[in-house]
Formats: C-alpha cells, structure tokens, sequence
C-alpha cells in the first residue's frame, strides 16, 4: 500500500490553510508522530492535536488570516454548500476532511468501521465513522457554554459535520455524560481519534469492503 500521505494548501484573500496529514504514524510504526496545530484559535489547536495524537496520525494544520474575527459571524458564515471564502474553524475541518480523504485514497484493504469511546474525567463520548462515501454527520453534545477559549461552542457540531462532509464519511458522535464543557468537548474529539484509528487499520489484503464492490 502506498504512502497515506496528502497535502492541501487552499489560500484565499481572507485565509490561507496548510494541511498536511499522515495516516500511518502510530507508535510503534516505522514512521515519526509529527503534530504541529496552529490556527489562531488556542482550543481549537488543542482539539486538532487530541484528534491527531490519538488517531496516530502526523498532522500539520496552519490557518492564518482575518477569520479568527468571523468565530463571532458564525451565523453568516454559512454551512459547506453556500460558503463564501475560507474560514476557520470550519474550514480548517474542511481542509482536514479533504486531506483524509486524499490520503485515504481508494477504500480498500481497510476496516471502513470504527468506533470509539473515550472519557475525560466525568465526560464519556462516543464516536461512529463509517468511511463509505456516504457523508452524513450526526452530533450530540449537549455543551452549554457559548464559548470555550475564544471558540463559540456552536461551531463544534459545524467542525464534525464539515470534516464529515469534505472526507465522505458518516460521523456519529454522542457525548454521553459530563458536566464540563472542556471535557465534554475534548472527549468527543477524543472518541472520534480512536474511531478513525480503528477504521484505518489496514487489514493486510486489498478488499473493497462492502457488498457493492466500491465505496
Ligand atoms: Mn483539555
């Protein structure tokens, strides 16, 4: 199998986002777990490196621009189908997506399904990826703060279901208990890193997993 390896660079005038992820870097592969997040929005970086760190995956994720002014426009920043330029967070999870994808390549001689549950303390996610081409994204996270850091909660069901989106796969994922909002988020994060990790692990042949002979 090839390297799962991908690079996106998408500049606009308002933004410019570099991301560059590798699939294959858990312990203990032949491969170095380089994580090097910088958005601009600090809990959304420690999001992003959660998500890598415990995927196994090498992630560089560079996002600069004016944008960190519209996690307050959230509201005329529009979902993926009628989005203007590049924004932050959710382009970033778009450019993620986009990048898994990539990396991915064909769907074949992979597990597709991969689940996870992680708690943090009190908080217990758990996550759903069926990668399938079939995007869908389904959220529950019951936060009730507006904003953790400088990032508007809100934006947090927007961020999985545009990774969901731009990688085209169906997300699940249901915060089950907690009363910190910190820890119900990063545990969702969390859940999901461990779900992609299981639905990437390569199963050493070439199938196409599913009934219809393509994903
Ligand atoms: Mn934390």
């Amino acid at each position: 199998m090839a390297a799962r390896t991908a690079t996106i660079h998408r500049k606009t005038n308002e933004t410019e986002i570099e991301v560059s992820i590798n699939l294959d870097c858990q312990p203990g592969s032949s491969n170095a777990q380089l994580i090097d997040i910088s958005t601009g929005i600090g809990f959304l970086d420690h999001m992003y490196t959660a998500l890598a760190k415990h995927s196994g995956m090498s992630l560089t994720l560079k996002a600069k621009g004016d944008l960190w002014i519209d996690d307050h426009h959230t509201a005329d920043t529009s979902y993926p189908f009628a989005r203007g330029p590049m924004r932050p967070p959710s382009d970033t999870a778009i450019a993620l997506g986009t990048a898994f994808k990539q990396a991915l390549g064909e769907v074949r001689g992979i597990r597709r399904y991969g689940t996870g549950f992680a708690p943090l303390d009190e908080a217990l996610s758990r996550a759903v990826i069926d990668i399938c081409s079939r995007p869908y994204c389904y959220t529950d996270l019951g936060i009730k703060r507006e904003k953790i850091g400088d990032l508007s909660t809100e934006m947090f069901p927007h961020i999985f279901y545009s990774f969901a989106m731009a990688s085209g796969c169906t997300l699940h994922i249901d915060v089950l208990r907690g009363q910190n909002d910190h820890h119900r988020a990063e545990s969702a994060f969390k859940a999901l890193a461990i779900a992609i990790r299981e639905a990437v692990t390569k199963t050493g042949g070439t199938d196409i997993p599913s009934t219809k002979g393509v994903l």
